[in-house]
């Protein structure tokens, strides 16, 4: 039995619910408001589950996971059907590389309590924390963009014709880029992997406004 502790609006949770639903796996969805009451992430209950404090959870049995990387790797490990990354380490390490660009160079930097800490604590205003946002977006995705233009492993998705690890980490970011209003035409290679991925049942499903926690 597999349970995932969500936000809808959370990134790395879109992350980890399109490889779910790419493998064909049901899960019940557990939401953690991010926002209500200080952010349940911060409740004891949640904060003894996962003790950093950040969504996604996955619960499978008795194993408790954390970290939407570690979580995709540890499912297409597990349930190996729809396999999201290749079968070369050369091609494995390309995947990696493209869902670590996002996850580790772009995501950490515009999470939510790195903004709350900029407008809260450091008393940063909200143009300069768009600016903020937009720094770290552009300058990550440029450098995608170039990755993925310029290569012929790119095909339909990030790596060949089949959605992979890197794919799960593109769209929810392509997402909240558009959510923060970044403009995307420097982009053409993002928005065509992001425009295909999205004609597919599994991406569309996992998609913030389809979550039952959506308000
Ligand atoms: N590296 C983590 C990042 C998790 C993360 O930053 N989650 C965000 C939502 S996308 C969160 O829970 N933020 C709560 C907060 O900032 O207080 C992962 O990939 O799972």
């Amino acid at each position: 039995m597999l349970t995932l502790y969500t936000y809808f609006r959370s990134s790395a949770s879109f992350r980890v619910r399109i490889a779910l639903a790419l493998k064909g796996l049901s899960y019940e969805s557990v939401p953690v408001h991010l926002l209500h009451d200080g952010g349940e992430q911060h409740g004891s209950d949640f904060s003894a589950l996962n003790p950093t404090e950040l969504v996604p959870v996955l619960r499978d049995d008795a194993q408790i996971l954390a970290q939407s990387l570690s979580i995709i790797e540890y499912l297409d490990e597990r349930y190996p059907e729809h396999r999201l990354l290749p079968g070369d380490f050369a091609g494995r390490a390309r995947v990696r590389a493209i869902a670590q660009t996002i996850a580790c160079e772009i995501h950490p930097l515009n999470n939510l309590r790195v903004l709350q800490y900029l407008e809260r604590t450091l008393g940063v205003d909200s143009a300069s924390r768009q600016d903020w946002y937009a720094h770290w977006l552009t300058l990550g995705f440029a450098a995608l963009e170039r990755m993925l233009a310029k290569s012929p492993e790119t095909g339909q998705f990030c790596h060949g014709d089949h959605p992979t690890l890197a794919d799960c980490c593109l769209v929810p970011q392509v997402y909240n880029a558009r959510r923060f209003n970044i403009p995307m035409a420097d982009y053409p290679t993002l928005c065509r992997i992001n425009d295909h991925c999205m004609q597919l049942a599994a991406f569309q499903q996992s998609s913030p406004e389809c979550q039952p926690d959506a308000t």
